[in-house]
């Protein structure tokens, strides 16, 4: 059953709204197998910029990071399904853009670490404090999944 699957947060990075990849990054997450379970279009507010990247404080390049995720919309969404945090890493690709895999997400849009274009939960744990933060509870749907991945446990 869909709830017992494994969900991450996603979400395209205000470059990644500005280039137009949204609908690259919803087709490349659909078309692995992924369900979509929630969905938004936000202005991130830097309450929740400063909790999501917590662990980054006091690092030299974390008020341009804060600036930049401000800069302009984000789209957020919840995938779920089987292993999805560790397989979105792989989509994604290196944090670097110098050691992102051509193929992957940053491998194939971004030059440079400060602007590579897409955020993927890290762990299973950090995916479930993201998508707190990010969506209330009401904001994710649980529907079913009738086709070829169903079965996948
Ligand atoms: O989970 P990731 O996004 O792959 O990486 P992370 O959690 O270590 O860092 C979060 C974001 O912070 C990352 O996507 C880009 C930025 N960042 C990380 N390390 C550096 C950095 N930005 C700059 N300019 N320089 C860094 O060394």
């Amino acid at each position: 059953p869909s709830r017992t699957q494994e969900r991450t947060l996603v979400a395209v990075k205000p470059d990644g709204v500005q280039r137009r990849l949204v609908g690259d990054v919803i087709s490349r997450f659909e078309k692995r197998g992924f369900k979509l379970v929630g969905m938004k279009m936000l202005q991130a507010p830097e309450s929740v910029l400063a909790q999501h990247y917590c662990d980054l404080r006091g690092k030299p390049f974390y008020p341009a990071l804060i600036s930049y995720m401000s800069s302009g919309p984000v789209v957020a969404m919840v995938w779920e399904g089987h292993n999805v945090v560790r397989t979105s890493r792989t989509m994604i690709g290196d944090t670097d853009a110098a050691e992102a895999a051509p193929g992957t997400i940053r491998g194939d849009f971004s030059v440079h670490i400060s602007r590579n274009v897409i955020h993927a939960s890290d762990s299973v744990e950090g995916a479930q404090r993201e998508i707190r933060l990010w969506f209330q509870s009401c904001e994710l749907v649980d529907w079913p999944d009738l086709g070829p991945h169903s079965s996948v446990s």
